[in-house]
């Protein structure tokens, strides 16, 4: 059944014209199958030709006829060796996929420095024949600036996963370490097919008992299937921890007992699991223990479990999301306060790791101002991929240009062309250790992730971590072909619809640069009106800020000033009603109704057009999807149209609740044309 199951990796047999001329570059796959990757390198591309060619080439220990697929690296395969390729240049996980001739006889070598890198090259060349490309001339190297690609489960040892949406978590604690499901091997593939190589496998919102003996024990099992497919496991870890498992009275970082604790447990873990990871930390943030407990900075905090790991060669992600009830200034602008002043005081092996952007996860929100802050410092890229703030599992939101508008928005830290790309893949201040993590979407569900098209989410963020200049409609389509079909006018169409996601949702949810207007706690659903609980910084009133005249943050030199937070050109710009684009206008000014935005129209006007169009959109993608009935099976086809179905129901009441709260407050009527529906 098509369950969604096989991801990206589904292997359907291709047209017999196409299976035809691939067969003739496939005719032998010649690779040593001495290590767990070199045999999962085996396997995947066994499973991947005998799929996609209908059957596998014979396996051969040398190369004997034309058409072969040679694989490995020059130490562990003769035939590769025989190349004499420099393949020093192709760096860390770098590989390359070209013809050559061995023995007489044309072949395609796929090869890297080491292991893994040639089984990311193998992975590579099934995607070609999965999306139809020519391989008649090849030319493939491929390299990446980025050390950690890292996937954060939120998951809890409950098997909870907060903030997701695709189930329970598909770590079975209970049953580990002796049951090893073959979905965590199935995890490792799909990983590895994008480059993603870490896994941090408990919520930030951390349970000490991870690092008690009872737990690495499982821990150290799921290393084990992780590892032949590159991937090492990280945990997070509660700050608190030597006071829970550990007996201390204390988790003072200056405290030589702490730091003697933390040492020994990083022992133990390496002596358990040799090529483990490292920490992630949320700490003095939403409640979470932390070194501001005791009077210490978050680099003290930092650098102690650094000075932990560092012997062992493991890092601490630490991460920068922080705001706290007690600090009434802007949120926004409070995490650049803590940390900005920190820049130069970590340890080496600590990397900070900091959200897209400034609030949380927003449909949209101007990339965060500590990116380009912190030369000092290297600093990870947090996206997030299960979709809190953006319907859950249900609404189609492609995230590819998200991630991407963040990617490419120039930091001008260092004149023009300072992107947030350049800044976490260590071009612009010379970093070697780089990193960037994504919070999983993954879950117990058939389908993995909640939906099929949500698939596509962990797809674009794993190509990304890969390469961070990529663009997001290439991934849209490889994607749809690998997971779909090669069918061109299908691609076109739903790559166009995919496309069109994003903007929808930053339409009928918050468009104009509006923010956090979610149910408060579930995050589903409209809440203007809502100024209820504890946290002004937890209610949506508090960032809208409308009444009868105007609406919008002023974070401009007038309010927060949170622009001077940003290098003097961005910051001119937001700061500016003239030159402030209009995404972000109600993100940093606060305007009256009235306002003449750029297109002639008032600024209510243009909310309502806003609103009308986010919902306009999704009532295009359903139409755009229905009009591909037939064109893949139907059970895949049948969940995306329900599911658009469930969504356009709740752009609509996302539009319409929103107008009517906001037209309580101005009283102003809809613009000539946009009456509610009857
Ligand atoms: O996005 C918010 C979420 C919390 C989350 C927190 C964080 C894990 O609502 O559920 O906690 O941010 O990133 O730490």
């Amino acid at each position: 059944a098509e369950d969604g199951y096989d991801l990206w990796l589904r292997y359907r047999p291709l047209p017999e014209t196409q299976a035809a001329v691939y067969r003739s570059h496939a005719a032998q796959l010649v690779l040593p199958v001495a290590t767990p990757t070199q045999q999962a390198t085996r396997d995947e591309l066994l499973r991947g030709l005998g799929g996609l060619l209908g059957h596998a080439p014979a396996v051969a220990s040398a190369v004997d006829r034309d058409g072969a697929i040679v694989v490995g690296t020059p130490a562990s395969s003769p035939a590769v060796a025989a190349l004499k390729l420099d393949v020093r240049a192709l760096g860390r996980d770098g590989y390359l996929i070209r013809h050559a001739v061995v023995d007489g006889h044309a072949v395609i070598a796929i090869v890297g420095q080491d292991d893994v890198a040639a089984l990311y090259g193998a992975f590579h060349f099934l995607r070609l024949l999965q999306t139809a490309q020519s391989i008649d001339h090849l030319d493939v190297r491929e390299a990446t600036r980025m050390s950690l690609r890292v996937l954060d489960h939120w998951d809890d040892l409950s098997g909870h996963v907060e903030r997701g949406y695709a189930g329970n978590s598909i770590w079975d604690w209970q049953k580990l370490p002796d049951w090893l499901d073959p979905r965590y091997i199935d995890y490792a593939r799909a990983n590895a097919s994008i480059g993603i190589n870490g896994t941090v496998l408990n919520n930030v919102n951390a349970n000490a008992a991870i690092l008690t003996p009872l737990y690495l024990d499982k821990v150290k099992a799921l290393a084990g299937v992780f590892r032949p497919y590159g991937i090492r496991v990280y945990l997070s870890v509660k700050f608190s921890a030597p006071i829970e498992i550990g007996g201390l009275k204390t988790a003072d970082p200056l405290d030589p007992a702490v730091q003697r604790w933390w040492r020994a447990k990083a022992d133990e873990i390496y002596a358990l699991i040799p090529d483990f990871g490292g920490f992630l930390v949320k700490a003095n943030s939403e409640g979470q223990p932390g070194p501001q407990d005791y009077g210490r900075t978050h680099a003290d905090g930092a650098n102690v479990l650094a000075s932990a790991l560092a012997s062992h060669g493991g890092v601490v992600m630490w991460r920068a999301f922080v705001y706290s009830q007690h600090n009434t200034d802007d949120r926004a602008k409070q995490a650049y306060t803590e940390f900005k002043p920190l820049d130069g005081k970590f340890a080496a092996n600590v990397l900070l790791q900091v959200k897209n952007g400034p609030i949380d996860f927003q449909p949209r929100e101007p990339f965060n101002p500590l990116f380009g802050a912190m030369p000092k410092t290297p600093l990870m890229m947090e996206f997030q991929i299960t979709k809190e703030y953006l319907g859950f599992a249900t609404h189609l939101v492609y995230l590819g240009p998200l991630f991407e508008e963040v990617l490419r928005a120039d930091t001008h830290a260092k004149g023009n062309g300072s992107t947030v790309a350049k800044v976490i893949d260590g071009e612009l201040d010379g970093h070697t250790l780089t990193g960037i993590a994504g919070v999983a979407n993954i879950g117990t569900d058939r389908d993995w992730n909640g939906s099929d098209f949500n698939q596509a989410n962990w797809y674009a963020y794993g190509r990304l971590a890969w390469n961070p200049q990529l663009s997001s409609r290439v991934i849209a389509e490889e994607w749809v072909r690998a997971t779909f079909s090669n069918d061109e006018a299908f691609v076109k169409r739903v790559v166009d619809m995919m496309m069109l996601s994003r903007e929808a949702v930053v339409d009928y949810m918050t468009p104009l640069g509006l923010h956090h207007l979610m149910g408060k706690g579930h995050h589903y659903g409209p809440a203007p009106w809502d100024a209820s609980g504890p946290r002004a910084d937890w209610t949506p009133v508090y960032y809208h800020r409308a009444d009868h005249d105007g609406i919008g943050f002023d974070r401009s030199h007038t309010g927060s000033n949170a622009v001077a937070q940003y290098a003097p050109p961005i910051a001119a710009e937001f700061d500016d009603l003239k030159t402030i684009p209009d995404a972000y206008l109600l993100w940093f000014h606060h305007v009256p109704w009235s306002y003449r935005m750029r297109s002639g129209r008032t600024l209510w006007d243009e909310l309502v057009m806003h609103y009308t169009q986010g919902v306009d959109d999704v009532k295009q993608m359903r139409a755009t999807w229905q009009a591909l009935d037939g064109r893949i099976d139907a059970e895949r086809y049948r969940k995306a149209a329900v599911f658009l179905g469930i969504q356009e129901k709740e752009a609509q009441w996302w539009r319409d609740a929103s107008i009517a709260y906001f037209q309580s407050l101005n009283g102003l009527p809809l613009p000539a044309g946009y009456a509610p529906p009857p």
